[in-house]
C-alpha cells in the first residue's frame, strides 16, 4: 500500500497522463474523448496543483456547447477508432463533433468550488463561462423538466448507465431495425464488468432515433420512447442551480429566472420519494411506475441541499455490509450485482458527493465513514473506474482520470466536525 503522499504524486500523474492538450479523456483507450462530467471532476483535480490548465479543461468542454445550450456527454475532438458508439453514429449537430445527449451538470459546482478555494484567481473565467451554464441549465428546464422533477431520455444521459433504475423502461423497448455494430468497450474490460448485449442494443436504438430526428428536441419530445424522472440528474442540477445562483449574485447578475427554476425543483424532487420502499427513487413517466430501485443515487438528496432524515436508515443497513463505498444498487436486491458496472460496484465521485451532501447537512460521522471507504479502496486497490464494494476489486477502466481527482480533492482529507 502507498503512503499519502506517494499517492498525491500518482493521483496528479493519473491526470497528466490523460491529459491530450486542453481536455482529459477518463481513461486511456476504453474512453479516448472528452466526457461531460469526468471533464468536471478532472478540472477539480487540476486545481489542486494547476489552476490554470483547471479552467483550460472547463473552457475547452463548453467549446462544444450546441446553440440551443446543450453541453453534449461527449465531444469527439480526434477520431479514434478504440470507442464506439463514434462520432458518425452520433453526428450530434454542435460546432464540434459530439454525441447528441447531455450528461450530469456538475459544472456549476464545481467551477463556484474552484472560485471560491483560489479567490480572485478565476475571475474573468467565471464571468466568461456564467452565461455558458445559464444557457446549459436552461436547456435542462426546457428539455428534461417535468414539473421540477429531471428526466433521462437515454441511460447515458444520468452516467449510470446500465442501473437497474432504467430495467423496465428499457424492456419496454423494441430495438428492431438497428444495423450490426461491433463493441469495443469488451475488448478493453471483462464483459462481465459491462453492461449486457440487451443493454447495448437498446442504447444504439435510443441513439439511432435522436440522430433520424436530427436531434431536434421538440420533434423527439413526441416520440420519446424512454423518459424516466432520476435521482441523479433531479438532484445534480438542484445543487447546480444553487450554486449558478450564487455566482450569478457574486458576479452581479439578475438571478430570478435561477430561483424559479430552484423552487420548482424543491417542489418536484418529493415526486420521486417512493413510500414502498422508503426511498428515492427513479420512475418512468410513461407509466408512473416507481423502479424499486435504492442506489448510489438516491443518497445525493443531501447534495442537493434536501437535509431528509428518511434515507439515514437505508444508508447505515447498507453502510455496514460493504468495506469500499456506497454500492451504486443496494446489496439486499436481487438485482446486485458487485462486479456489473452501475448495478453494484462503487464509484469514487458519487462517494464524494454523498460525502460533501453529508458534511453539509452536519453528519460528519456518515460522511466519514464514506469519505473513509473511498480512501481504503483508492489506497489499497488503486486509481481504477469503479471497485467491487465488498472486497474492493478494482473493475472497469484503470488509471481513471475522476477516481485520481476525487483522491487529490476529497478522499485523501479526514472529515470531522472540526472542518464542517
Ligand atoms: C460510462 O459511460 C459511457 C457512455 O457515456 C460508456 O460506457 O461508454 C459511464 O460510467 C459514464 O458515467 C461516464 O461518464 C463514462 C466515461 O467515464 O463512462
Amino acid at each position: 500500500m502507498l503512503k499519502q503522499h506517494e499517492l498525491d504524486k500518482v493521483a496528479r500523474t493519473v491526470l497528466q497522463e490523460n491529459d491530450r492538450g486542453g481536455y482529459t479523456v477518463p481513461t486511456d483507450a476504453l474512453y479516448p474523448y472528452q466526457w461531460n462530467w469526468d471533464s468536471a471532476f478532472a478540472a477539480l483535480g487540476f486545481a489542486e496543483f494547476d489552476l490554470s490548465r483547471a479552467w483550460k479543461e472547463i473552457e475547452t468542454l463548453f467549446t462544444g456547447q450546441w446553440n440551443n445550450g446543450m453541453l453534449p456527454h461527449i465531444i469527439f475532438h480526434q477520431i479514434d477508432d478504440r470507442y464506439f458508439p463514434g462520432p458518425d453514429e452520433w453526428r450530434g449537430i454542435g460546432p464540434i463533433a459530439s454525441s447528441g445527449i447531455s450528461q450530469p451538470p456538475v459544472v456549476a459546482s464545481i467551477i463556484r468550488q474552484i472560485w471560491e478555494k483560489n479567490g480572485a484567481c478565476g475571475d474573468n473565467q467565471v464571468r466568461t463561462l456564467y452565461p455558458k451554464l445559464v444557457q446549459w441549465h436552461r436547456w435542462f428546464m426546457n428539455w428534461r423538466c417535468d414539473n421540477g422533477v429531471i428526466f433521462v431520455t437515454h441511460p447515458w444521459e444520468a452516467g449510470r448507465d446500465n442501473a437497474p433504475d432504467w430495467d423496465e423502461a428499457m424492456a419496454a423497448i423494441n430495438p428492431k431495425n438497428i444495423a450490426p455494430y461491433q463493441r469495443r468497450d469488451t475488448s478493453h474490460v471483462d464483459p462481465a464488468m459491462r453492461p449486457t448485449k440487451y443493454d447495448y442494443d437498446r442504447y444504439i436504438w435510443l441513439l439511432s432515433q435522436g440522430r433520424k430526428y436530427g436531434w431536434d428536441e421538440n420533434a423527439l419530445k413526441k416520440i420519446r420512447a424512454f423518459k424516466v424522472a432520476d435521482p441523479t440528474l433531479s438532484f445534480i442540477l438542484l445543487r447546480a442551480n444553487r450554486d449558478l445562483m450564487h455566482i450569478g449574485l457574486a458576479l452581479g447578475q439578475n438571478v430570478d429566472e435561477i430561483k424559479t427554476w430552484i423552487s420548482s425543483q424543491e417542489e418536484g424532487v418529493h415526486r420521486l420519494w417512493n413510500n414502498d420502499i422508503s426511498s428515492y427513487d427513479s420512475f418512468d413517466l410513461r407509466t408512473g411506475k416507481f423502479a424499486g430501485s435504492i442506489s448510489n443515487a438516491s443518497f445525493m438528496c443531501w447534495y442537493a441541499g434536501i437535509y431528509d432524515q428518511r434515507m439515514r436508515s437505508h444508508f447505515d443497513r447498507i453502510m455496514s455490509k460493504v468495506k469500499y463505498g456506497m454500492p451504486s444498487h443496494d446489496p439486499d436486491s436481487v438485482r446486485f450485482d458487485r462486479k456489473r458496472y452501475w448495478r453494484g460496484p462503487t464509484w469514487a465521485i458519487m462517494n464524494m458527493m454523498i460525502g460533501i451532501g453529508l458534511e453539509d447537512a452536519g453528519e460528519f460521522e456518515r460522511a466519514e465513514l464514506v469519505r473513509s471507504q473511498t480512501n481504503l479502496a483508492i489506497s489499497q486497490k488503486g486509481f481504477a473506474e469503479y471497485f467491487d464494494p465488498i472486497d474492493g476489486t478494482p473493475a472497469g477502466g484503470s488509471t481513471f482520470t475522476w477516481t485520481a481527482a476525487v483522491w487529490l480533492v476529497w478522499a485523501k482529507n479526514f472529515i470531522g466536525e472540526q472542518n464542517g
